[in-house]
């Protein structure tokens, strides 16, 4: 049996267990709409587990990625930041889970817009983070990218994107030199992983099946990670996609599909390592659809008036960083001070990384074409 028919089982599986699904009748999620109601009726999942050293691993990454976009909101507010910022607060669970399963500066990250939290994931400097959303020369594109394009060849950080779905070819290349320096060039210890991160709405422009087409015909070592948030820009996904399972899309190409509760960064993570092994054993892509949520606007230029308030309220009590919080205090893997040490750790983290942008120097003039051609 194929992973992709694993999948529809569970899917069978799970319109069974539907209806006794816990909170899946109230009068709250279904006020909040099916997006909602699809979380509620997820397959459940067999419960992750984790060391403590994971677990706080996992911790200060959602952290750090959560406050280091409440300062980006308050900077872009304080005229520090130009052009369109797009915060990822809420889906957290989905870069923690999906990058920390993977191996820092051998596996490969294609991102969005929206990648300021897989930047720091991947292990990018807050600093440099920072810096490059202040355009300046210490920013990992060197001031040059700005917060949509957000680069590092030394965390493997292929870029970030403002073109929807730009970035999944370029994610598929890197699956193939993978897999090309492998098989036709007789190295061994190739075995790099792609993740490709984009959103709901980027599943219905053609690049998406293209890339989906190509991986599957070559069995490329990839994760097509969708990251439903259920809204493009004002666009329900309910209303512009014919069948809003995205992960059932795999099936057509032959290859593994699997839908997560992507604010639960457990479930993400033991979701994202089973694809990681069929990567690296050379089984093929997985589409691994997760379903979570962006609290803000889709950027911060978007006064955010089009969604209900039911609807984030119900987002907003499914919170990642309190659910880790409260799964380590729970199992006795971390006490609540050790946890409230580490949020402090990372409001001094961010502070540094702002006051070191602020100070760091504007890219030259005479540098202006710099970095245009490869040679540079
Ligand atoms: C090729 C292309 N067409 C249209 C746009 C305009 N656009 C910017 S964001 C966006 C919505 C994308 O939604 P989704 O893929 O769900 O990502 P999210 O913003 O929710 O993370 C669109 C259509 C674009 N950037 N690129
Ligand atoms: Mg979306």
């Amino acid at each position: 049996m194929t992973q992709a028919d694993t999948s529809r089982d569970m899917t069978a599986d799970s319109a069974l267990a539907g209806s006794g699904a816990p909170g899946c009748s109230a009068d709250s999620t279904h006020v909040a709409g099916p997006h909602a109601e699809r979380l509620e009726n997820l397959y459940p999942a067999t419960p992750a587990t984790v060391t403590r050293d994971e677990g706080l691993m996992l911790y200060r990454d959602m952290v750090l990625g959560r406050r280091f976009e409440d300062k980006c909101a308050e900077m872009y507010y304080r005229g520090k930041m130009f052009g369109f910022v797009h915060l990822y607060n809420g889906q957290e669970a989905v870069s923690t889970g999906v990058i920390k399963a993977m191996k820092a500066q051998h596996d490969w990250f294609c991102s969005t817009y929206r990648d300021h939290v897989h930047a720091l994931s991947c292990g990018v400097p807050a600093r440099e983070v920072m810096s490059e959303l202040f355009g300046k020369e210490t920013g990992c594109s060197k001031g040059r990218g700005g917060s949509m394009h957000l680069f590092s060849r030394e965390h493997h950080l292929l870029g970030g994107y403002a073109f929807i779905g730009e970035g999944i070819p370029v994610a598929l290349g890197a699956a193939f030199t993978s897999r090309y320096k492998r098989d036709a060039l007789g190295d061994a210890s190739s075995d790099a992983v792609t993740a490709a991160f984009f959103g709901d709405g980027t599943c219905n422009i053609g690049q998406f099946y293209e890339c989906l087409n190509m991986a599957a015909l070559w069995k490329l070592p990839i994760l097509f990670v969708v990251e439903n948030n259920k809204w493009a820009i004002g666009m329900d996904h309910n209303r512009a996609t014919s069948d809003p399972e995205i992960w059932r899309k795999a099936a057509a190409f032959g290859m593994a599909g699997e839908e997560v509760d992507g604010m639960d960064v457990l479930a993400v993570r033991a979701a994202a390592q089973r694809a990681i092994e069929r990567a690296r054993a050379g089984e093929g892509p997985t589409v691994l659809e997760c379903l979570t949520y962006r609290y803000r606007g889709h950027s911060l230029a978007d006064p955010d008036e089009l969604r209900a308030e039911a609807e984030k309220e119900f987002w907003a009590r499914r919170d990642p960083i309190k659910r880790l919080a409260a799964h380590l205090v729970e199992h006795t893997l971390a006490t609540a001070e050790e946890l409230k040490g580490i949020d402090k750790d990372i409001d001094a983290e961010i502070a540094d990384c702002v006051a070191f942008a602020l100070e760091a120097p504007e890219p030259s003039p005479e540098e202006l074409t710099r970095y245009i051609w490869a040679e540079d």
